[in-house]
């Protein structure tokens, strides 16, 4: 049953059923996510998860972590490389940011209750991007690989390891603020490239050269967003950082993975939207 919805901020309209009101002026909703767009589309955005004051203590940690690169939060003349890639810094925000409640839901409903591993923290990697014309590197379409394999993140067909690709957004990220661009409805392109090589898989990068151009002229989505808002992708969506930033503030957003150590069963058993993907890119159609 359909209960009462309401979009968070403009944007997407992303859960439905019981509204609560989170700490602060800003309200989340627990309850039934989208898992029909989820699988049509790839990706949801998950609106306010975790509050503007924990998203500002993580970019105070982000900055402290960023001193150890000689880039000071004071003095612009140190925002020099376009891009500074740190490990995501522990600590008590990040830990309030990965427990959010709303989350935890999102991520019950899209892999599985109990299917996937909860963190003392965010994990992953945070790759600060700030406003510069100059060409940052690391941009191009790919998905995100799950285990380290010779010289690359590998993963295979059911996704072992991985049950989700979540984007954590530290600062606000408008469309000049260099937001990760995500290709709307590629995940379901990925399986039959990752079918033939089985159990076994394959490197992330050979999924990306394996796709058909024309997947890369589908719509895209940017994952704009206020700090405090996550987006959960399938383990298979085709993303690629974007350039320049023309934003005024270094974007900060971790990019970890959700893990799922068991992956994801795909004899039209497993009723998770993750699985459900899978298996619907897997048909002829497609
Ligand atoms: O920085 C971004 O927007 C995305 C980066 C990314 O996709 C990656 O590092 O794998």
């Amino acid at each position: 049953m359909r209960h009462e919805s309401a979009p968070l901020r403009s944007g997407r309209w992303l859960f439905w059923g019981k509204t609560v009101v989170a700490k602060g002026s800003r309200r989340s909703t627990i309850g039934r996510v989208d898992t029909g767009a989820f699988v049509r589309d790839g990706y949801l955005a998950v609106r306010g998860a975790f509050s503007e004051r924990t998203a500002r203590a993580c970019r105070d940690m982000i900055w402290e972590s960023l001193a150890g690169h000689g880039i000071s939060r004071a003095d612009r003349a140190t925002w020099n490389p376009p891009l500074v890639r740190i490990a995501c810094p522990d600590g008590e925000p990040f830990a309030e940011a990965a427990a959010s409640a709303v989350l935890a839901a999102a991520c019950d409903e899209l892999i599985g209750a109990g299917r996937w591993t909860r963190r003392h923290g965010v994990g992953g990697t945070v790759p600060v991007r700030f406003p510069s014309e100059e060409y940052p590197g690391e941009v191009g379409y790919h998905i995100e690989g799950t285990w380290w394999g010779d010289s690359e993140y590998w993963t295979n067909l059911r996704s072992r390891g991985r049950g989700l690709l979540a984007l954590f957004l530290f600062s606000d990220v408008g469309p000049d603020d260099a937001p990760t661009r995500l290709i709307t409805g590629s995940h379901l392109f990925v399986p039959p490239i990752l079918a033939p090589a089985g159990e076994a898989g394959m490197p992330g990068g050979d999924v990306a050269a394996g796709l058909r151009p024309s997947v890369l002229c589908r719509r895209a989505a940017d994952a704009t967003g206020r700090a405090g808002d996550v987006y959960l992708c399938h383990p298979f969506i085709v993303h690629t950082a974007t350039w320049p930033h023309r934003g005024t503030v270094p974007r900060m957003m971790a990019q970890p993975a959700i893990e799922a150590a068991d992956g994801f069963t795909l004899d039209g058993a497993d009723p998770s939207p993750v699985a459900r993907a899978i298996v619907s890119g897997m048909a002829p159609a497609n």
